[in-house]
């Protein structure tokens, strides 16, 4: 029997994995409820989390009695979306108990791979957003930043994604389905969130808010433990209830369907996330759960603050609120309410509070993905909150006109023609600092959207570049690498990523190539085994591993890879002779379900794969390969497998990506715009260690503005015209020729995205990368200076930011 007393993070550990396996034991008799010759699969790994979740328990415990007696200010974590994925192999390795929980798998003779496909991936979120937040709580609580994450508990997550005939179809979601081991419902943390209603005054300064619906928010918490299980911090979501279990006189009636009404319309607002990744879902429903939400989560606060201070005006020395986009913007007004309602201080003074309190951080300047609020609506679900909004927005302008500077007032109203609310710019105006994610993306947000409010608030708006987690996105996902890294540089580069690059002398160090390229090569082998399981396809893992994974949307331009793809087919089929290097196209991502254009870019992408995969003219030269239902897990198996991330957007446009900072961790080059964080990518890892190509930021709005022609583009390249024919004439779509006119007719005609404007540069780039990867050796050492000097991209530098720009806290270690 093996007694290990120390784990892979080198702290002592009293768990030994005898002590461990009788755990996992008694987990499947009494809280399963197995017999262990009658548990499956689902029954073992539950009772291995329930293990492993005590662990994290104990932590726990000491951690909130820590940031109780510390008395530091606390950090609230407010996102519509959290994509946190599994969590069972992240709590072990954040504990670093895995050699005792693996040994103790093997005793128990269950495979603790296996176990861990058991766990549903908790889907909260759509993208980079949500699954920012994810590591932002990594980070916080590695880091002993003492943080709650607030949002929504979702019945059902971001939609299953499946293909049919090659065309997205939606299935809905089931993660809670079987049971979850790492929430814990908390019944009596539970407040009443009011909507709609009439508002009177007593004449004595108080107001009242009678409610015409009135619903319970109800805790569930899931503890997020950081590296070394130091500190543990908590997520915390809310699920909707009705405030009466059942009207029994209805049901007494007989009148069954009636009694359950109120109960279905409660338990409504967090029955799903919306599947809309930048645009504003202009519904009543979506309204109520971005109120929902953020009212149950400001009462929390302020509980939390009044168990140990009495000054309701003190609240900014003790809290810190971020709101993770315009989602929860409606936070400003209603703390503005609470504390003028509730607490009765006056709307300057709480307007003032609140501003100390609250951030907010910008993720796009696409105007159609800036939320607004028609007043009609706003009105009628929040009487109040638009009160409180008409008073800010009157008081902001009377004060700015006063000041008399060069903005115009239109641009600064709140409320616009008295008919749209603009929720950036109430979180604007309400925000102690506000943030961009990228250094391209805050100085655009300086000139572009925010121009006017930069100009008033000169020290306002900040950057904070994204960041990742390293220890989901490489000691986890990618044990390989991880190993190699720990035997070359030891394990430093877990807590402080910049110590990644005291291994960056070794890229050319032959040994150590080697053992790089051989773990490169084990994920790749891993990842083509899971492309056979998922979609039945073949492909060669010495090939070049070229990856576009992120949502479906035009300004990522899949498109213009896609339109590559065909372009490097045709030009095989021309001359199967030559040497070409093999290729393998990796696509993964979703499409919003009401967002026509991307849907078919997918159909496209399956259309080429099937011509091209079954063209015995081509065998392995080049391989398409479109997975379904992308997601954080199977990003964990395709990110160390890359070689190439394409990160191609339309420059301006992407406001940072996070997927490039994880695939270039991960050793992949980048071919890519100089567009959102690739910007400071490339600084990093210098111009031979990357491939940029295509128009700038700049570029891109001076041909705007002058009016692009795609016309003439596409008329004096044969390489893209023959693309777009082949695209029109049913080389890929033989059973219905015109299926693809609309996509080409756009490029023709408009091409807002300019995929046709970089097409050339793209496409000879891509030539390069053919050329260059045909050296294995050098490739490989440049593979590991992406890898090596990438540091910087840790969310924990991210958060450090945060804490000393935006919120002013400190660790409590
Ligand atoms: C989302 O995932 C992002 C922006 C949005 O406006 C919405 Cl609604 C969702 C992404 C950005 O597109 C991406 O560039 C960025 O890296 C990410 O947020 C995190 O900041």
């Amino acid at each position: 029997m093996i007694e290990e007393a120390a784990g892979s993070a080198g702290q002592p550990r009293t768990l030994t994995a005898a002590a461990f396996r009788d755990a996992v034991r008694a987990k499947l008799a009494y809280a399963v409820g197995k017999d262990p010759s009658r548990a499956t699969a689902k029954d073992w790994s539950m009772a291995l989390s329930l293990a492993v979740r005590d662990q994290v328990v104990e932590r726990w415990f000491e951690s909130t009695k820590a940031s109780h007696a510390g008395q530091k200010k606390h950090v609230y974590y407010l996102s519509m979306e959290f994509l946190i994925g599994r969590l069972l192999n992240d709590a072990v390795c954040n504990l670093g108990i895995e050699s005792q929980v693996r040994s103790a798998c093997a005793e128990l003779g269950i495979d603790y791979q296996a176990q861990l496909e058991q766990e549903s991936d908790a889907a909260l979120g759509n993208g980079g957003l949500g699954r920012l937040a994810a590591c932002f709580l990594d980070s916080m609580s590695t880091l002993g930043i003492p943080a709650h994450g607030y949002g929504i508990r979702y019945d059902h997550g971001l939609f299953r994604q499946r293909f049919h005939d090659g065309w997205q179809v939606e299935e809905p979601e089931d993660w809670l389905v079987s049971g979850r081991a790492w929430e814990f419902e908390r019944a009596e943390m539970a407040y009443l969130v009011k909507f709609g209603g009439q508002i009177s005054f007593d004449g004595h300064g108080a107001t009242y808010w009678r409610a015409d619906e009135t619903v319970k928010a109800v805790a569930y918490d899931t503890p997020i433990a950081g590296w070394r299980g130091r500190h543990v911090n908590t997520l915390r979501l809310w699920a909707s209830r009705p405030v009466e279990v059942l009207d029994l006189g209805r049901f007494n009636h007989g009148d069954y369907m009636s009694a359950a009404e109120k109960t279905i319309r409660a338990e409504t607002i967090s029955r799903v996330l919306y599947p809309d990744d930048t645009t504003a879902e202009g519904k009543e429903l979506r309204l109520k759960q971005e109120y929902f939400f953020t009212s149950a989560s400001l009462q929390d606060i302020i509980r939390r603050y009044l168990e140990d201070n009495d000054d309701i005006r003190k609240l900014p020395d003790q809290v810190a609120i971020q709101m993770n986009d315009t989602h929860p913007a409606i936070a400003v007004a209603e703390l503005m309410r609470i504390l003028a309602d509730d607490y009765r201080l006056t709307f300057p003074e709480a307007f003032e509070i609140t501003r100390q309190c609250l951030s907010y951080t910008n993720h796009t300047l696409m105007p159609e993905a800036l939320e607004r609020w028609n007043t009609n609506l706003f009105r009628k679900v929040l009487p109040r909150h638009m009160q409180i909004i008409e008073w800010i927005d009157y008081h902001h302008l009377a004060e700015v006109q006063g000041r008399n500077l060069p903005v115009s007032l239109d641009a600064i109203r709140i409320i616009e023609w008295g008919s749209e609310i603009k929720m950036g710019s109430l979180a604007f105006v309400g925000s102690r600092r506000v943030n961009g994610v990228s250094a391209l993306h805050t100085e655009l947000m300086k000139q572009t959207v925010f121009k006017d409010y930069h100009v008033l608030y000169p020290d306002r708006i900040v950057n904070e570049t994204n960041g990742i987690t390293p220890r989901r996105w490489l000691y986890e996902c990618n044990p390989g690498l991880r190993a190699l890294l720990l035997e070359a540089i030891g394990d430093g580069w877990v807590d402080n990523l910049e110590r990644i690059e005291e291994a960056a002398k070794f890229a050319t160090d032959a040994s150590f190539r080697e053992k790089f390229a051989a773990a490169k090569k084990a994920n790749k082998v891993r990842l083509a085994a899971e492309i056979e399981r998922r979609i039945g396809l073949r492909v060669d893992p010495s090939a070049l591993f070229d990856v576009q994974i992120k949502r479906m949307h035009e300004y990522k331009r899949q498109l213009l890879n896609i339109l590559e793809t065909i372009a490097l087919y045709q030009a095989i089929r021309r001359g199967p002779g030559a040497e070409w290097t093999p290729r393998v196209k990796i696509f993964g991502g979703k499409a919003a379900p009401g967002y026509q254009i991307a849907k078919r870019i997918i159909k496209l992408a399956n259309d080429v794969a099937r011509v091209v995969n079954n063209d015995p003219i081509i065998g392995d030269r080049l391989k398409v390969a479109v997975l379904p239902n992308y997601n954080v897990s199977l990003a964990e198996v395709i990110i160390p497998a890359a070689d190439l991330s394409e990160q191609i957007s339309t420059a301006g446009m992407e406001a940072s990506g996070t997927g490039n900072m994880k695939l270039a961790l991960n050793g992949a080059l980048t071919i890519g715009t100089l567009d959102g964080a690739n910007v400071e990518i490339a600084e990093r890892v210098g111009p031979d260690n990357i491939y940029i190509f295509g128009l700038t930021a700049d570029d891109v709005a001076g041909l705007r503005q002058r009016g692009y022609n795609p016309n003439a583009t596409i008329d004096s390249d044969p390489t893209l015209k023959g693309a777009i024919d082949a695209m029109v004439n049913g080389t890929f779509s033989p059973d219905d020729h015109g299926r693809f006119n609309e996509v080409a007719d756009r490029l023709w005609h408009t091409d807002w995205f300019l995929v046709t404007a970089d097409f050339q540069s793209y496409f000879q780039t891509q030539r390069t990368v053919d050329l260059d990867y045909r050296d294995k050796n050098r490739w490989t050492e440049r593979s590991i200076l992406n890898t090596t000097k990438v540091g910087w991209f840790s969310s924990d530098r991210t958060i450090r930011g945060y804490s000393k720009d935006v919120w002013g806290v400190e660790p409590i270690f």
